[in-house]
């Protein structure tokens, strides 16, 4: 069984690890399955070739087999349920484990890339000023609600769980924002998930690509 995902041929962010590769490749590491990745330019994930494997055009896919898949929460769910590691054994744990990924999908990453997409793309508009402070706001009120469930626990519920793993990631993506020192919780939360061993090779192997010469 091969796996190959799809990733930037050169992602945006020159190996800061925030393009969504990083997520299915930390997954990848964390249940000990090699893959291999299939580069695409941003203007071959429009070409027909990658349509067929995304309907949007976007990366990152996932193939095994004659299985085809898009969307990160689906891919990072398949492979929590076909390997150990990602998913605890009780019915009920796991369960809350994947509302924790959908947590992080549905209710947490929509306001951080809405700030995100504010800072990076909205600044020369005549109303940045005036929403920026409101996306701002609907971010922190995320951040106070998720480091007041979090307290002083090291995971969200008990172990390490895909729960954790999607919540880190979408977390990682206010780091450029410094938003997240005003939470010191959650910014020790995202600490521990980058200190992990398969966190750091899925960093390492993205960085590599982008930016050879940080990667050594
Ligand atoms: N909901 C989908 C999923 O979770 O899989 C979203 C996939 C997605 O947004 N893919 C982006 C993409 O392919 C790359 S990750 N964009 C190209 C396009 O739409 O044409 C988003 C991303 C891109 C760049 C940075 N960066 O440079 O910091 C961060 C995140």
């Amino acid at each position: 069984m091969t796996m190959t995902i799809t990733a930037f041929e050169r992602s945006p962010d020159g190996g800061k690890g925030l393009a969504r590769d990083t997520r299915v490749r930390w997954a990848l590491e964390e249940v000990g399955q090699p893959y291999a990745v299939r580069f695409v330019s941003f203007a071959a994930m429009k070409e027909p070739a990658h349509l067929a494997v995304h309907p949007f055009g976007q990366i990152p896919t996932y193939e095994e087999d004659d299985l085809v898949l898009f969307e990160t929460g689906a891919i990072v769910l398949h492979l929590a349920e076909r390997h150990a590691g990602l998913l605890p054994g009780d019915a009920n744990a796991r369960a809350r484990a994947i509302a924790w990924m959908f947590a992080a999908l549905n209710t947490v990453e929509p306001p951080i890339l809405e700030f995100a997409t504010a800072r990076l793309f909205e600044r020369d508009k005549p109303w940045h000023a005036e929403r920026l402070p409101l996306v701002e706001d609907r971010v922190r009120q995320r951040l106070d609600q998720l480091s007041a469930r979090l307290r002083d626990a090291d995971w969200l519920d008990g172990a390490f769980s895909a729960g954790d793993l999607m919540m880190v990631s979408v977390l990682l993506r206010l780091k450029p924002s410094g938003m997240l020192d005003g939470h010191p919780k959650l910014a020790a939360y995202v600490a521990r998930g980058e200190a992990r061993p398969a966190y750091k090779r899925a960093f390492a192997a993205q960085l590599a690509v982008n930016n050879p010469q940080v990667a050594g």
